[in-house]
């Protein structure tokens, strides 16, 4: 599998080709977490670098996400694939101002592969969205994810509106996301910060089992 190029495909926003690189790698029998990780995900950490330092602009951005999604639309069914009893349930989302999504989408898919029944509210999503579906379902967990310096605040201000309705103390908060840190998740009080994805399964799964 030549990771290299399906990196490429990625960063220039062909999505045909991606799905048709990521179908193939499959069928290779190439391990998914490969895929993921040396093609798709590195593909959007050059797309970054690129836009931090004015080579692309927004539409290009959003071309590679589109591409990256129709990786991840092909790998979902792998990663989610589970055999175990539901351990629990977990509200998730990205928070109010942001619309990244794809890292939230991946943590999504790999906590379901862990046997969590997964409730995604998307992109933009409010405080007292995440209390209403919180309570709803009877989650466990509530799951939040920022990308941008000027939406994490928001992350508090979700966990304030648990507070003020009287039920922070019924869920357990997990927050992650680029500007994310184990040092910002203690001053918030939220109880858990995961750095990627397969923490975020090692970290729900001491929790809830
Ligand atoms: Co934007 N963007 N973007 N962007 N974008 C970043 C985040 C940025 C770092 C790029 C840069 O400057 N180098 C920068 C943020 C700077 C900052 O705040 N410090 C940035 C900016 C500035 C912006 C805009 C403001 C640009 C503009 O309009 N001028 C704008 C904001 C829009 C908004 O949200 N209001 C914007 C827009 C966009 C697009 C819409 C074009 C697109 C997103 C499309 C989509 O998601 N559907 C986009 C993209 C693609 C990126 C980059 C290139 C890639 C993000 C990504 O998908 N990474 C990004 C640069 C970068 O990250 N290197 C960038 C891959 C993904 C797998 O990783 O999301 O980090 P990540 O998720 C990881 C971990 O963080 C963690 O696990 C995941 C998997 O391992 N994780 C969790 C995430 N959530 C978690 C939750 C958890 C636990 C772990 O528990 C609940």
């Amino acid at each position: 599998m030549d990771f290299n190029q399906l990196s490429l495909y990625v960063q220039q926003g062909n999505g045909v080709k991606v799905k048709e690189m990521v179908s193939e790698g499959l069928a290779q029998k190439v391990d998914p977490t490969a895929l993921l990780n040396e093609g798709l995900i590195e593909a959007m950490a050059v797309i970054g670098e690129k836009f931090k330092n004015n080579e692309i602009y927004v539409p290009e951005m959003l071309m590679a996400a589109k591409a990256m999604n129709a990786g991840m639309q092909v790998l979902e069914p792998v990663l989610t694939a589970t055999g175990v009893k539901p351990i629990g349930k977990a509200v998730i989302g990205t928070v109010k101002g942001d619309l990244h999504d794809i890292g939230k989408n991946l943590v999504r898919m790999m906590l379901k592969g862990a046997g969590i029944e997964m409730y995604d509210l998307g992109i933009d999503v409010s405080a007292q969205a995440f209390l209403s579906k919180a309570q709803e379902v009877g989650a466990d967990m509530i799951c939040l994810s920022a990308l941008l310096t000027t939406t994490m605040p928001y992350m508090d201000s979700v966990i304030k509106e648990f507070e003020k309705a009287g039920v922070r103390s019924q869920f357990v908060f997990m927050i992650g996301g680029a500007p994310v840190s184990e040092a910002y998740a203690k001053s918030i009080n939220a109880d858990c910060y995961a750095e990627d994805a397969v923490v975020a399964v090692d970290v729900a799964k001491k929790i809830l089992a």
